[in-house]
Parts: structure tokens; C-alpha cells; sequence
């Protein structure tokens, strides 16, 4: 398929180290993905569904230890510790080399190593990347196919330039304890073992989106980000783009493909999803800072998502879809999860692989789905996917919006007062775990930008590198907020409806921006009272509302000594910028 040297050289090099039996390149021709969807069926890697109900879908499971990403496997081997900073695991290149070398020794014998060339954005796009992924399992190909472009017209593209990202990934024996994550930031090369589940060896997302793209993104000038990108429409037709970042469990798909309430949906607002989870962010020749979504598809979480909370969403994985972990209504040879309905199938298959008759399962809290069960669905399903979705310049961003799940501390929606103290108010973003978890409620977690995870360099120099870009923006800055959905009363109720009404936030963010909305200033940023939000039809009481839109000084005087003891970490890299907004919020409190 090339004659590319870098690529033919390297790939020689994987080859004489992990010895697979046979080598197939992916074209992206449905043909080719059609018999390997017909061979992944016969050996039991996948289960066609029904086709009526569900044409084109397909059904995996996982190991039963292999079901999420596993951060405290996950290693940035930049060439020192203190590239890679203090929030991730590092180990020195050379060692990581050579000891993943002896794993991957031999590991494809007896099998077939998959050549995918894939893209990251619109093939030929100036914000696009190329990637080649190197794998044993029919269901990472299938995803991948899914997930990005892939095939001969991805290889065209690349043509002899050596800049790709290497990307090896072998299931071998799905042992956790030799389970590795690896990016090497400065070769453009991501290695990954011991794991057949999503974010592990779908190296185009987390891997080279988030984590490799932040590095070439800190390098080249741009921002790689744990963004979801909507466009709000107007009813007289204009569109704004707002991006988005809530760490993982907070919403960004459900807010990606929101549906207005209804008599905002009947005076012509519209949401036109962009992407639910990661955006590349550049300046555009006209100076304003315009978004890709650099992915071709949705990998979400099944459970809870149904007609009601996302109709969009599972519109989405009605065809042409890869559910893995959920359960089997064996009725029908149909999908089931937690929330999908409340009608679980009499008979069903649960995640495990045990078939069950509506009582006991096997797995824990008693669930037929697991809890980070998915979905990987095209893009292109969505029926509110942006006409922008394939525009190779990208869209431009109007808004950034910040947000975490906090019960007590920030408000419904604030706005920072400039650039430098928004890029404050992303590097304190926190959430609070839930319940899920017992002993565990509202214990807070920082999360950056919701970066913690996906940052590829020093999350530190990641912070300066966001005050550099808003230099370089100067006032074609995009505004920048921070929502909270999550807001719960003494008695731990939601305060705030969410869903399709946190369009009304949205709505107050655009017009903000466009300085047609008041505020009043406060110790943290712009807040709206009530009467600056637009609430009509909304059922909450006045006294709810003020809550939700107050600043309690005493528990954001504890947010500070939180805040400290996180950036105590950086020591003397953390940004100046950064520091004098801490100092600045600690004043206003007082
Ligand atoms: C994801 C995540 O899979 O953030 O998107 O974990
Ligand atoms: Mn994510």
C-alpha cells in the first residue's frame, strides 16, 4: 500500500519483534471490513445483533479485568521525570523500551498483526494528524474504522513524509499486571499491551488525541483538549460554537447533542453536535481560535443513556455499532443496559457471559450492563451532527466552558474575568465523586481542564502553554466559564433540572460574549443573577435560584487551601499567571 521508507522501516521493526504469522493492511473498503466483521463472528470475537432491529451492529466483550482504562498503567516516558511532570507515571524511555520489548517478543505467533493507517480530523485537513496502528484484534480495526478514517486514502495522504505516529498494540494474554500504556511524547510512538478495552487500544482517542497531540500541540502552537464542541442555533439562524470540558461521567455527550426545551425548541434554537469528547484547537488565519473534532465517532457510556436523557445519542447506536460489556436481550438478540428503560429482559446474557433469568446476576451491585459499558457509534448516525463536522478548517469557538460535578461550592454558571484568570478557573477545576462508591461521597478530585489524565507533558508548562495561546489571541480570545449541573440542597436533591435546560446557561454564555446579558461581579468571576437568565416555563423556586447562583465565601475560603495543597506540586514551574490569580481570589475573599 506504500512504498513510504519511515513506515516500511519501522513496520519491519515491529514485525521481527512481536513475529506475527501474516500481515493485512486495511484499505477501508467495506468489503474487506465486511469479512473481517464475518471472521471476528465465526471465531466469537464479536456476535452479529439483529439486523432488523440493530443492522450492522455487532456485540463484544471483554475480559472481565479489562474493562476501563487503567490510569495507574498508563505511562508518559518523556526523556525526563520532570517533562512528564508529577501527575503521571514515568519511567526513563530507554528502560520502558526494552522491557516492553521482551513482552511484545513473539507475541503476534500464531496470529495476524492489522496495519491500520487512520487520520485524526478530515484526511488532508491542516489540523489533521496521521496515525498507523499496529494490531492483533479484529474488534481494535473494527472500532478504529469507526472511530477515525482509515485506510488507502489515509496512506495517499501521508505519501512519503516520515511524520506519522507509531502506534503498536498487542492484546497478548490481557494479563493486568503486564498491562502498559505507554507514550513516548518526543518519538511520536505509543505502545500498548496486555489490553483489549476501548481508551487502552483505541490509540487514535486518549493515546495520540489527547495525550500525544498535547505535546505536538505545546511544540507547533496549539491545544490538544478534553472538549466536547457544540453549535447553538438562533432562530434567526446564526450559529455560535461553544467547546466544552467536563471530566469523564459529567455529561459532555448529553450536553453535546442537548435538546432545548420545548418553547426554546419552538422559537427556532437548535443544538448541532461537533464532538462529544476531544477537540484540537488552532488560531485561524483571521486570529480567532477555531475547533476540529478530531475523531469520526462516539464511544460513550451505555448506561443511562436512553431516549429520554439522550435521544441523539442512542439514536446514534442504532446502526453500525460496536456495544461492548452491555447485556443481551436474548428475546430479540437486541442490547439492554442499566437506564436504557425500566424494563430489564426477562432473558438476558449480562456483561459476563452468564445467561440469567431476571434475579441474580453475577456481576457486582446486581447490574446486567457493566457501568462503563459502551457503545462505539459513527459520527455521521447523530441526527444533530454539525454540517461543520467535516469542514477541514474547523469551526470557531465563541465560548470555553469549564465545569465539574461540586455539590456545594461553585454555582450554576460563572464567567472568568479575562483569559489568564479563565485559565485559573480551568487549572482548579475539581469533581466530587458519587455515590457509586461507598465512603467515598463528594470527596474532591482535581482535574485540570479534565486533562488529568490525557495531559502528555508537565501539567504545569500545560498551564503556561494556555496563557501563551491567550497571549497570542489577545481580544479574539474566546470568553471563558465554568458551569456546575450538579448543585445539591441539605438534602442532597439536584437543584438544577439539567439536560435540555442547561440551555438556558448556554444561552446567557453566547449572549455574554456578545455583550448583550448582565452580570454582577463578584470574589469569583461574573455571576448572572435570576433575572439575567432567560427561565420561562422552568419550575424552581426563587429562594433555589439564589442559591444557585451565590458564592458562600466560608467554603470557598476551603477551596483555597485545597487549591494550594494541588498546585504545592508544581513548586516553582507553576505560571506566575496562575499564581497571582490564586493570590487575587484568596484577596477578594477576604
Ligand atoms: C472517555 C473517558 O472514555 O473520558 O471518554 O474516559
Ligand atoms: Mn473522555
Amino acid at each position: 500500500m506504500t512504498t513510504n521508507k519511515s513506515v516500511l522501516a519501522w513496520l519491519d521493526d515491529m514485525v521481527s519483534m512481536c513475529k506475527p504469522d501474516e500481515i493485512v493492511w486495511i484499505d477501508g473498503s467495506e468489503e474487506q471490513l465486511e469479512a473481517l466483521r464475518k471472521e471476528a463472528c465465526e471465531s466469537g470475537e464479536i456476535l452479529k445483533l439483529n439486523e432488523e432491529k440493530l443492522p450492522g451492529c455487532y456485540y463484544h466483550r471483554t475480559a472481565e479485568n479489562d474493562v476501563a482504562r487503567v490510569e495507574d498503567r498508563t505511562f508518559i516516558c518523556a526523556r525526563t521525570k520532570e517533562e512528564a511532570g508529577p501527575t503521571n507515571n514515568w519511567m526513563d524511555p530507554a528502560e520502558m523500551y526494552a522491557k516492553l520489548r521482551n513482552l511484545y517478543n513473539g507475541s503476534m505467533k500464531g496470529r495476524t498483526m492489522y496495519v491500520v493507517p487512520y487520520s485524526m480530523g478530515p484526511i488532508g485537513s491542516p489540523f489533521s494528524k496521521i496515525g498507523i496502528e499496529l494490531t492483533d484484534s479484529i474488534y481494535v480495526v473494527l472500532n478504529m474504522a469507526i472511530m477515525t478514517r482509515v485506510g488507502k486514502a489515509v496512506m495517499d495522504c501521508l505519501g512519503d513524509c516520515p511524520e506519522f505516529v507509531k502506534c503498536l498494540h498487542a492484546k497478548k494474554d490481557v494479563n493486568p499486571e503486564e498491562r502498559y500504556i505507554v507514550q513516548f511524547p518526543q518519538d511520536a510512538t505509543i505502545w500498548s499491551i496486555n489490553s483489549a478495552y476501548g481508551g487502552n487500544v483505541l490509540l487514535g482517542k486518549k493515546c495520540f488525541a489527547l495525550r500525544i497531540a498535547s505535546y505536538l500541540g505545546k511544540q507547533e502552537g496549539w491545544m490538544a483538549e478534553h472538549m466536547l464542541i457544540l453549535g447553538l442555533e438562533n432562530p434567526k439562524g446564526e450559529i455560535k460554537y461553544i467547546a466544552a470540558a467536563f471530566p469523564s461521567a459529567c455529561g459532555k455527550t448529553n450536553l453535546a447533542m442537548l435538546i432545548p426545551p420545548a418553547y426554546l425548541k419552538e422559537k427556532g434554537y437548535k443544538v448541532w453536535t461537533v464532538g462529544d469528547d476531544i477537540a484540537w484547537l488552532r488560531i485561524g488565519e483571521d486570529g480567532r481560535l477555531y475547533a476540529i473534532n478530531p475523531e469520526a465517532g462516539f464511544f460513550g457510556v451505555a448506561p443511562g443513556t436512553s431516549e429520554k436523557t439522550n435521544f441523539n445519542a442512542l439514536a446514534s447506536t442504532r446502526q453500525g455499532t460496536i456495544f461492548t460489556n452491555v447485556a443481551i436481550n436474548n428475546e430479540d438478540n437486541t442490547v439492554w443496559w442499566e437506564g436504557l428503560d425500566k424494563n430489564p429482559p426477562a432473558d438476558a446474557t449480562e456483561w459476563k457471559g452468564a445467561k440469567v433469568n431476571g434475579k441474580e446476576y453475577t456481576a457486582e451491585g446486581n447490574k446486567l450492563a457493566h457501568p462503563n459499558s459502551r457503545f462505539t457509534a459513527p459520527a455521521k448516525n447523530c441526527p444533530c451532527i454539525s454540517s461543520e463536522f467535516e469542514n477541514p478548517a474547523g469551526v470557531p469557538i465563541s465560548a470555553i466552558v469549564f465545569g465539574g460535578r461540586r455539590a456545594k461550592t461553585a454555582p450554576l454558571v460563572y464567567q472568568a474575568r479575562d483569559w489568564e484568570h479563565g485559565v485559573f478557573v480551568g487549572a482548579t477545576m475539581a469533581s466530587e465523586t458519587t455515590a457509586a462508591a461507598a465512603g467515598q461521597v463528594g470527596v474532591v478530585r482535581r482535574d485540570p481542564m479534565a486533562m488529568k489524565p490525557f495531559c502528555g507533558y508537565n501539567m504545569a508548562d500545560y498551564f503556561a502553554h494556555w496563557l501563551e495561546m491567550g497571549e497570542k489571541l489577545g481580544d479574539k480570545a474566546p470568553s471563558i466559564f465554568h458551569v456546575n449541573w450538579f448543585r445539591q440542597d441539605a438534602e442532597g436533591h439536584f437543584m438544577w433540572p439539567g439536560f435540555g435546560d442547561n440551555m438556558r446557561v448556554l444561552n446567557w454564555i453566547l449572549d455574554r460574549c456578545e455583550g448583550k446579558a448582565d452580570a454582577t461581579e463578584t470574589a469569583i468571576g461574573y455571576l448572572p443573577k435570576a433575572s439575567d437568565l432567560d427561565l420561562t416555563g422552568l419550575d424552581i423556586d426563587a429562594a433555589t435560584l439564589e442559591e444557585l447562583l451565590s458564592v458562600d465565601k466560608e467554603v470557598w475560603a476551603g477551596e483555597i487551601d485545597g487549591i494550594k495543597e494541588y498546585f504545592a506540586q508544581f513548586g516553582d514551574k507553576l505560571p506566575k499567571g496562575i499564581a497571582d490569580q490564586l493570590a487575587k481570589l484568596e484577596a477578594n475573599l477576604k
